[in-house]
């Protein structure tokens, strides 16, 4: 069976506004192009003035690693989330604060930060842009998908991005913030806890958002190979 991956991003005046992607079969690939550029229309950061949507056919073996585990913290603000993300990280890194005041203070970060679990330095090679998660979908068989732009729709393709990324052994955590302002609940993840829903990360109305992933350094090359171009399908497959 042959896949093809589909991406869209959409901008204004060169500033990123939204991102989605796809890996599905030929004959889904004109609806999902046509979903996807509804979806960036209507992005609630604003009214993009560019919109890009890729096709491009997979070439060999494409890699499927299960979902993780949903469960949600209880947050009522983003003191209560400050804390229950950095107690998370704590055994992993001796810098999880910092890691939380860097995430806290980013916006419109095309990826994510890779965070040195052991020093606290960032080891993205351009900072201004980071590491963008591609190459990623949920199986098929993992059931119908969502509406693209539901909150439901948001919550899988956060569980896709998340899933692949916990699965790789140079991940220790990732901690993300929605950077749409009208939505303040994110995530903590890792592989053995799973999917932590976090509410309350941001206040209502924020710009700040971005992902940040824990990382203990044996091989950022191969860690950035990965999380941009090795085709990944989340959930079960049969
Ligand atoms: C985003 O806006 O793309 C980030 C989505 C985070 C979803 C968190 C959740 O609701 O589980």
């Amino acid at each position: 069976m042959s896949l093809f991956s589909v991406k869209m991003r959409s901008s204004a005046e060169g500033v990123h506004i939204s991102g989605a992607e796809r890996i599905v079969e030929a004959d889904e690939v004109a609806d999902v192009c046509a979903a996807m550029s509804r979806r960036a229309l209507s992005h609630s950061k604003g009214t993009p003035d560019s919109i890009t949507v890729t096709v491009a056919a997979i070439d060999g073996e494409i890699m499927r690693v299960p979902a993780l585990a949903i469960t949600e913290a209880a947050c009522e603000d983003p003191r209560e989330a400050r804390d229950t993300v950095i107690n998370t990280l704590a055994p992993l890194t001796p810098h999880a604060a910092d890691a939380w005041e860097l995430l806290t203070g980013v916006r419109d970060m095309r990826g994510a930060i890779l965070f040195h679990a052991e020093t606290g330095h960032r080891l993205e090679p351009d900072r201004a842009r980071g590491v963008r998660v591609t190459s990623l979908d949920a199986a098929a068989a993992t059931g119908q998908r969502p509406e693209a732009g539901s909150g439901k729709a948001r919550v899988t393709e956060a569980l896709v991005l998340a899933s692949k990324v916990a699965h790789h052994p140079s991940v220790l955590a990732e901690v993300c913030i929605s950077d749409d302002p009208g939505y303040t609940t994110g995530y903590v993840a890792t592989k053995s806890l799973g999917y932590v829903r976090v509410p309350n990360m941001k206040p209502a109305g924020s710009a700040v958002g971005g992902r940040l992933f824990i990382v203990d350094g044996r091989d950022t090359g191969g860690l950035i190979h990965y999380l941009e171009h090795t085709p990944v399908l989340v959930g079960d497959t049969e």
